[in-house]
């Protein structure tokens, strides 16, 4: 294995001009979809460099070029603005075609450099540092907030619609082609009894109470690189979703991620909660960032977002379980069932607490 993915690394990195030598890689594994290598190079004078390739998933992103052609003008965009950004976002190295991705043994591959002093975090210690994270995704949003939106791919058709999602999972159930949809019962009536609550932002968007924008779509926490020394935001990396979405969905998965007292796979649900300390601070970034340009409905529908997408992510979880885990990689087995349980326990955690979560968005609006 470890020889065969050298080789692949190996031709990769030829596509690019003057790479030098692959001297050892490491293989990265808290992404779900796509496959990342953090890989040593040594360059001509004997010097060490250090770079990003991944293998796009093309399971999942079903026209690859269209995703990179999304990055090339989202960076293009932020780049032009750069007095204005306080934090970066990830920019892929042109190959020796001039394009930022390369196709490599019938996958599609992309490299960039690997930021140094930079470190990515599954879960939060200090709720402190979630201030400047909060910020750095709203701030994101605000400086895509004039990109035409015709100029992006919708990369994955339908991603966040929670409803088609809800639609999709209780097909599966129905299918249950593994017979595992027997054995998970009581998570499935969750879906059924707030399968009203899940539709409500997509309801918004469709009767045009809520706006479309350029947003990111996956606002993990470890989708930002983070200082080291500092824990200040780097840089902001996944650019593969960014499409037209709703900005309460970003807001709402940052919430989903960090706010959690624990891994988004915890098996003891007896540590999952909402840690409103964490939510607060994380809400008085985001809000700070976006409030000049996001309307009031939008503001209004923050806190609904987080357990909006925490429901529809609990879906997505279970659905890939009964259908024999083909979309999120596991670790282990019944992984995407233990991440489906973290995530619906956190859900009624939030719903329990959705008058002081919308209470603390109202105060920093
Ligand atoms: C996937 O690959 P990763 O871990 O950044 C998924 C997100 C989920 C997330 C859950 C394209 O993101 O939608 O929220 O897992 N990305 C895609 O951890 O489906
Ligand atoms: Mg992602």
């Amino acid at each position: 294995m470890k020889n065969k993915t050298i080789n692949i690394l190996k031709k990769v990195s030829e596509q690019y001009n003057s790479m030098g030598e692959i001297v050892d890689y490491t293989q990265c594994i808290n992404g779900h979809i796509n496959d990342t290598y953090h890989v040593k190079v040594e360059n001509k004078n004997g010097k060490c460099e250090e770079y990003i390739f991944q293998r796009i998933n093309d399971y999942v992103f079903k026209d690859p070029v269209k995703v990179m052609h999304n990055i090339k003008e989202i960076s293009l965009h932020v780049r032009s603005k750069k007095n204005e950004c306080d934090c970066d976002i990830i920019q892929f190295i042109d190959n020796t075609e001039g394009k930022n991705y390369t196709f490599c043994e019938g996958s599609f591959w992309r490299v960039c450099h690997y930021i140094k002093n930079s470190v990515t975090y599954e879960t939060v210690d200090n709720p402190k540092v979630l201030k400047s994270a909060g910020y750095a995704f709203g701030r994101f949003q605000y400086l895509l907030s004039d990109l035409p939106m015709d100029k992006l791919h919708e990369t994955i058709p339908n991603f966040h619609n929670t409803k088609r999602r809800l639609n999709y999972f209780f097909e599966v159930v129905a299918l249950d082609p593994l017979n595992r949809a027997n054995k998970v019962k009581d998570e499935i009536k969750f879906f059924e009894d707030n399968r009203s609550i899940a539709s409500k932002l997509v309801d918004m968007l469709e009767s045009g109470e809520l706006p479309l924008r350029v947003t990111h779509n996956d606002t993990k926490y470890n989708n930002i690189l983070m200082d080291k020394d500092t824990c200040e935001p780097l840089c902001v990396i996944d650019l593969d979703t960014v499409m037209p979405g709703l900005s309460t969905y970003d807001f709402g998965d940052a919430i989903r991620f960090a706010a959690n007292t624990a891994q988004e796979d915890e098996k003891d649900l007896s540590r999952v909660e909402l840690d409103m300390d964490k939510y607060e601070e994380f809400t008085k970034g985001f809000i700070t960032a976006s409030r000049e340009f996001l309307s009031k409905k939008e503001l209004d529908t923050m806190a609904l977002g987080a357990i909006v997408i925490t429901i529809e992510l609990a879906s997505r979880f279970l659905a890939d379980h009964i259908n024999g885990d083909k979309y999120f990689r596991i670790h282990r087995k019944k992984h995407n069932l233990d991440r489906a349980r973290c995530q619906i326990k956190l859900a009624k955690d939030m719903i329990k607490k959705y008058d002081i979560m919308c209470n603390i968005v109202q105060r920093y609006q």
